[in-house]
């Protein structure tokens, strides 16, 4: 089986101080807390800046400054997001593909997202695959639903987007697909030959759906944008005891955990 490619999904758009006391937010805080997920074994840092006062945003300047903060004390991959916030303009979410990053995230569908839609309209999803492949950028494909898988083979076909693709599967967010076992299998099983796939589970689904993509041969996120919990009732301390966690499992089920340079060629990245 390939090695273990852990990704840490720092911050988010929607986790407050509130709910997750330890969330980072500066860009100091946040290229801290990714050289400690760095240290604990992840590979990829998936990253959502925020503002001065702590709200989401998609400004390029605040994801330059968290790229070169993180680039100064380890070779984890930076892959920010073009989500965003489910308020952001296509526009404002695309913003961080002009730094060039090594990945950025490309949602390919549209969802509910608790109270509120994500939008991602066939005109957008391939106007960000078209601006990514401009840029060198390789796209993570997230896929909150299974349609969203479909869209993706579209974009290669179109030759907006190069496979193998690298998919994350999103589930058990509100309104959107569940997170259980047999949601997993089911999307995996869609997937064509040659594609790598990653598993976000939302809430108290991240560590069932993470212990399956380790046995499975997929890889893990995990991290405050997807679960601010250790345990029923017991608030994580960091995202890197998060990855802790998951090094750990996978050392004792004999699957090896990538390094960020592994990471990068199983990815196609170099
Ligand atoms: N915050 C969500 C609305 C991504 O990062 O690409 C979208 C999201 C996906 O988090
Ligand atoms: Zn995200």
């Amino acid at each position: 089986m390939e090695k273990l490619i852990i990704t840490a999904a720092l911050t988010g758009a929607e986790v407050t101080r509130a709910q997750q006391p330890h969330l980072p937010i500066t860009p100091d805080e946040i290229a801290e807390e990714a050289f400690k997920c760095y240290e604990a074994g992840a590979s990829i840092v998936h990253i959502h800046a925020r503002d001065a006062e702590g709200n989401p945003t998609q400004d390029a300047e605040v994801y330059r400054q968290i790229k070169e903060k993180i680039a100064e004390k380890c070779n984890i991959i930076f892959q920010p997001s073009t989500g965003g916030a489910v308020w952001h303009t296509p526009e404002q979410r695309l913003q961080p593909v002009d730094l060039s990053p090594e990945m950025a995230t490309l949602s390919c569908g549209t969802c509910n997202f608790g109270p509120d839609v994500f939008m991602n309209s066939e005109e957008y999803i391939e106007k960000f695959a078209v601006k990514m492949q401009e840029m060198g950028v390789k796209p993570e494909i997230e896929v909150f639903e299974r349609g969203m898988i479909e869209n993706a083979k579209a974009l290669v076909k179109k030759g907006l987007v190069k496979a193998p693709l690298h998919v994350d599967f999103v589930l058990g967010v509100p309104g959107a697909c569940p997170g259980t076992p047999e949601d997993l299998m089911f999307m995996v099983n869609q997937l064509p030959e040659g594609w790598t796939w990653t598993v976000a589970g939302i809430g108290r689904s991240e560590l069932p759906l993470a212990v399956m993509a380790i046995i499975l041969g997929g890889h893990v996120r995990v991290g405050f944008e997807d679960n601010v919990y250790y345990s029923k009732g017991r608030l994580a301390t960091s995202n890197a005891e998060l990855v802790e966690r998951i090094v750990r499992i996978a050392k004792e089920m004999g699957r090896e955990v990538a390094t960020p340079d592994e990471a990068r060629k199983i990815l196609g990245l170099i």
